[in-house]
């Protein structure tokens, strides 16, 4: 049997939320692909809950990622999502010179606004890192708010352009500036329209839409299960628009469970009862 695929994920661990690292570990492991993960910082839980404690990595990341080198590793994907300081996305930015090959994918999730608003862990210099980071992707998967801060667009004047015509045109515009000759994918997540969410994969040859039925509010972790469903699928060798469906069922189902149970929005979706829908034939035959 063929060595599974490696996939470094560079996401914090939090205790509660259902985000980052614990909905990546579950997710790639049931896609068939082996998560590695190189913690950012280990938190109590999600920033979003009233309180929570962190332990910030930056400083464990250098002893960290020389045990990765002594072991010679090499990853056919790299995803990187929460960061704790600029320092750390220095590290970060470095980890991928040097661990990135031409065979490796890597797939930069742009967490540090929701909603108009940027993270309170996030500052201005964090946010500049991001976009350094975004820039070394090939693909990238950032929610309207995002999508401005890297592109430099205001999103007062974008959502005021909600519900005309023309919205998803405005919106894809400003992603197709941040193509470049190696982003070739950006995939625009989480686009409200009346009572549809919409995904926007936009790439330099066509646009997809991929909608979803809208369940009440936002929920944590999201965006971190989105990214991991799609890395997994592009490292298997998956077309865009399919791990863009794939994912976007996923959570689908997994939402709208959360939404009848009544689940807190800080507490993440209730994704376990769904891992199965990741498997596929060929997987599930061995
Ligand atoms: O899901 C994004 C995310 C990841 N990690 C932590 C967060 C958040 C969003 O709030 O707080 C710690």
């Amino acid at each position: 049997m063929k060595a599974l695929q490696k996939i470094a994920v560079v996401n914090d661990i939090s205790g509660f939320g259902r985000c980052s690292l614990t909905a990546a570990l579950p997710v790639l492991s049931a896609l068939g692909t082996e998560c590695c993960p190189l913690p950012t910082a280990i938190l109590s839980n999600q920033t979003g809950y009233d309180s929570f404690y962190c332990d910030d990595f930056t400083d464990r990341l250098d002893a960290y990622i020389a045990g990765w080198r002594r072991l010679g590793a090499r990853f056919d994907g790299i995803l990187t999502g929460y960061l704790a300081s600029p320092l750390q996305a220095d590290k970060i930015l470095g980890f991928i010179e040097e661990f990135k090959t031409g065979q490796t994918l890597y797939v930069c999730d742009p967490v540090m606004a929701d909603d108009g608003r940027v993270y309170d862990t996030y500052d201005d210099a964090l946010c500049r890192k991001v976009a350094e980071l975004a820039k070394q992707a090939e693909v990238i998967t950032p929610n309207l708010t995002e999508l401005c801060l890297l592109a430099g667009d205001s999103y007062t004047e974008l959502i005021a352009h909600g519900g005309e015509p023309d919205y998803e045109k405005y919106i894809v515009r400003i992603a197709e500036t941040l193509l470049s000759r190696r982003t070739h994918t950006v995939v625009v997540t989480g686009v409200c329209v009346g009572d549809s969410v919409r995904n926007l994969l936009v790439q330099k040859d066509g646009v997809s839409v991929i909608s979803s039925r809208r369940y009440g509010g936002s929920y944590s972790g999201t965006g971190d299960l989105f990214s991991a469903v799609l890395t997994g699928e592009l490292v298997r060798g998956k077309s865009a628009v399919s791990a863009v469906r794939k994912a976007v069922r996923f959570l689908e189902v997994s939402i709208e469970e959360s939404f009848r149970a009544g689940t807190d929005r800080n507490d993440g979706v209730n994704f376990q009862n769904h891992l199965e829908m990741l498997l596929d034939e060929s997987q599930s035959e061995k």
